[in-house]
């Protein structure tokens, strides 16, 4: 099937749920060279956690397929510490689109995962069927519960009223639109954000979270937005699709490349008070790879890249909200 289209995007209305998000707005960024119809709506426009809205939305503007990138997403402090608003607002969020999309006869909808779904002690680099053969890992299992039925709301209605309903499953994302609020964000903002702070405040140290030894595996919400786009006109079939780079890094050498992007030349201490969270989750790329796609964006490069975004837009002159 690899570049065989299956489903053309060209003269369709496409709804980018999310897409004020960090991968929602890079598939629009992405649609805007595919001659398609980007639908949008705001938190104002449609509550995506209310059943009868979210029907309504997707009824007055019948897409003809939805990216569902909208999600409550949060790092490994937040998923922590906000389980009920992780698994509900993800459940409620994925449900409803699903069902709209079945009841309003939308020809493709686009499940975005993450790759907590897997669980906590799975194979390296972990396949696709990995999924559901072991227990997940404590920190995120709310979130990573509300995205295992959101892949399986795809295959229910796939086997139960033929949608062509797929899911992919990215990896540790990061890029421009960013959260950068210490508290919530995800590893790779937050040490953006600690070197920055530290060298224009002449620090002679930063802190990480945790002991610096888990890895994980990191890609550019542009490369994660291509690939998406990649899978709605490529994919249809009942199984998610690993969305990642396909190298991983010790969360204490991220630490030491940011530092060294950012210009930042003083000591990296580690917090052991705070979670570790999963040890490693490398996924397997071979099945993404294999239809024909692959990641272009280089670790450094896309540092380089978003770092500069956030020192030029002034995000850095407001001090950090906490440690
Ligand atoms: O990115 P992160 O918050 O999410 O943390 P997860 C990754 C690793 O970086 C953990 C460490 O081992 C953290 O302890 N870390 C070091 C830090 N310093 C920091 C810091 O200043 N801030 C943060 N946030 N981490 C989340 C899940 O897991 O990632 C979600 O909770 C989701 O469910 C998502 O899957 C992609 O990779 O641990």
């Amino acid at each position: 099937m690899a570049n065989e289209a299956v489903f053309q995007l060209a003269g369709k209305r496409v709804w980018v749920a999310g897409h004020r998000g960090m991968v929602g707005s890079a598939i629009v960024r992405r649609l805007a060279s595919e001659d398609c119809d980007v639908i949008t709506a705001t938190r104002a426009d449609v509550d995506l956690k209310s059943p009868d809205q979210v029907q309504a939305f997707v009824g007055d503007h019948k897409p003809d397929a939805i990216f569902m990138a909208a999600a409550k997403v949060g790092g490994i402090l937040a998923n922590d510490t906000y389980p009920a608003d992780f698994l509900y607002d993800n459940l409620m969020i994925a449900a409803n689109v699903t069902e709209a999309a079945y009841r309003q006869n939308v020809s493709k909808m686009l499940f975005l995962g993450s790759s907590c779904i897997y669980p906590r002690d799975a194979p390296q680099p972990i396949p696709e069927d990995a999924l559901l053969t072991g227990p997940l890992e404590g920190t995120n299992e709310w979130y990573a519960i509300a995205k295992i039925a959101g892949i399986k709301l795809a295959q229910a209605y796939r086997k139960q009223h033929g949608c062509d309903f797929i899911s992919a499953m990215p990896t540790n994302l990061y890029g421009r639109g960013d959260n950068y609020d210490l508290n919530s964000s995800h590893v790779l903002p937050a040490l953006i954000r600690k070197a920055h702070e530290a060298k224009m405040a002449g620090a002679s140290q930063i802190t990480i979270w945790g002991t610096g030894t888990p890895k994980r595996e990191f890609l550019n919400s542009d490369d994660c937005a291509d690939a998406c786009v990649f899978l709605m006109k490529a994919y249809s079939d009942v199984e998610h699709v690993n969305v990642g780079s396909g190298q991983d890094i010790a969360i204490i050498d991220l630490a030491r490349l940011v530092c060294d992007v950012v210009g930042f030349t003083g000591s990296i201490v580690t917090d052991t008070s705070k979670p570790d969270g999963t040890m490693r989750k490398l996924m397997s790329g071979d099945k993404i790879r294999a239809m024909g796609w692959a990641p272009t964006i280089e670790l450094r490069a896309g540092i380089t890249d978003v770092y500069s975004l956030m020192v030029d837009s002034g995000l850095f002159t407001h001090p950090a909200p906490v440690t």
